[in-house]
């Protein structure tokens, strides 16, 4: 099997240096790009190959680049940014690439900052990524030192500053408008969008921001050829993709498996299938914010279109799994303590709302439940769902508990009808 995102990751050890990353082929595709091709060329070369953003989207990148202004009346400067706050619940794979192999992702910023010409390039990085932050500072260095960031790169006309910020640690600020409010010292809220920003971003100027495993495949795309990109798939949307899997399976990990990789393969080859005296009951695809799938569900691959026709989401696509001894009632309200905790405020539906759903669950859980209650949690996820809030942090709330109230609604009546949890 062919990884390219993690052929040079050894857990435990220390990354590869400049020098080990280059001698692996890193840096082929930065030199490829200087020496002998147009940002336009770079641009169409991500475009065939299908990559789609990895951060929970799957926005096609090279149309996200495709909307830069470009030219000599393009506004400047012109930024990247890596959104590396990595907070998604059940989500470790961005940290994981950037402690194994902190170059890749150097390498991705630099291709991406010359197809769109970028000027300054930014790593938001979680706060609590602190053995990332210590491997990026290293490497960012090695790089000035071999002008692969700085002045007139490589001998061309095009240069590039890149800095590390470390997030004050909200989960919002994954979310690329909030970031780019951080970024500028502004309290961390979404802005409204459009003017999305690609046209208005970070100061008002053009930018684009990119999740870490994106950009990661980028070398790798540039390197090869679109071509190659696109063969490592089993769907339509090109590469690999970094899963996941958390919960009482017996190997919790993540794997680079080819994009489309079936959930069943996952679970069983991968993760060692549900620990001894477990069964599967549900799973969360991609983080918390994805609704739930169930054991129907298992033939599913796991690409963005074929998981979006299963009633759920790819989104970052590690798994949270739920077993049969869990109580899906429980599991909720974590996860809605969690949102409700994170909700930046701004808007009333999320500030107000998420606090509430809480509440209900709590209740429910607790054995105070009453059967009006389960009407209350539907409407919640009416009121709070997509086009009533700011942006996708409450409609992403939703989504779990939507489906929990689908699959799991016995649970809930249960618990009202005993007035007790029945896990307990
Ligand atoms: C130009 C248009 N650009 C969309 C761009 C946009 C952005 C990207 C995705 O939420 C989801 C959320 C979480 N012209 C465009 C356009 N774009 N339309 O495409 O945009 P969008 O609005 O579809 O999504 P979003 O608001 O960025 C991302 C979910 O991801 N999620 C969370 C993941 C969290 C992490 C983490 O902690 N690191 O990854 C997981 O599923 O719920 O729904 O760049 O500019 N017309």
């Amino acid at each position: 099997m062919i990884t390219p995102l993690t052929q040079n990751i050894t857990p435990n050890r220390e990354p590869p240096d400049l020098k080990q990353y280059a001698q692996a082929g890193g840096y082929q595709g930065l030199q490829r790009a200087i020496k002998t091709l147009t940002p336009q060329e770079v641009l169409q070369e991500v475009k065939e190959s299908n990559l789609r953003g990895r951060g929970g989207a799957g926005f096609p990148t090279g149309k996200k680049w495709s909307f830069v202004p470009m030219g000599d009346d393009a506004p400047r400067p012109k930024y990247l940014v890596a959104n590396a706050d990595e907070m998604e619940p059940g989500t470790f794979k961005d940290r994981l690439l950037m402690e194994g192999d902190p170059h890749q992702l150097l390498e991705g910023m630099i291709l991406a900052s010359y197809a769109i010409q970028a000027e300054v390039a930014y790593i938001f990085l979680r706060a609590e990524y602190r053995l990332a932050a210590q491997r990026l500072k290293k490497a960012i260095a090695e790089a000035y030192e071999m002008n692969y960031l700085g002045k007139n790169l490589l001998g061309s006309a095009f240069s590039l500053e890149l800095h590390l910020h470390t997030s004050a640690g909200r989960y919002i600020c994954g979310e690329e408008t909030a970031l780019l409010n951080a970024l500028e010292g502004k309290r961390a809220i979404p802005r409204a969008k459009p003017p999305y920003p690609q046209v208005s971003g970070l100061w008002g100027q053009p930018t684009v921001v990119n999740n870490v495993e994106t950009l990661c495949n980028v070398p790798h795309i540039i390197a090869r050829g679109a071509a190659w990109y696109q063969n490592l798939s089993r769907s339509e949307d090109g590469g690999t993709k970094f899963y996941g899997a958390s919960g009482r399976v017996k190997h919790p990990g993540a794997w680079e498996l080819p994009m489309g990789t079936p959930i069943r393969e996952i679970l069983e080859e991968h993760a060692g299938g549900m620990k001894d005296g477990f069964q599967l009951r549900g799973l969360l695809p991609g983080g918390a914010s994805t609704d739930f799938l169930t054991e129907e569900h298992l033939d599913v691959p796991m690409d963005y279109d074929s998981v979006q026709s299963a009633g759920s989401r790819l989104g970052t696509g590690t798994m949270i799994i739920l077993d049969d001894r869990t109580c899906p009632v429980g599991m909720l309200c974590n996860l809605e303590h969690f949102f409700a905790q994170e909700s930046c405020g701004w808007c009333t539906p999320c500030r107000d709302g998420l606090p509430w759903v809480e509440k209900i669950l709590l209740g429910i859980e607790q054995g105070q439940g009453q059967p009006e209650d389960l009407d209350y949690l539907t409407m919640h996820t009416r009121l709070l769902g997509p086009g009533h809030t700011f942006c996708a942090h409450a409609p992403g709330a939703m989504e779990p508990l939507q489906s929990a109230l689908k699959y799991f609604r016995a649970d809930f009546e249960q618990h009202i009808h005993h007035q007790r949890c029945p896990f307990k």
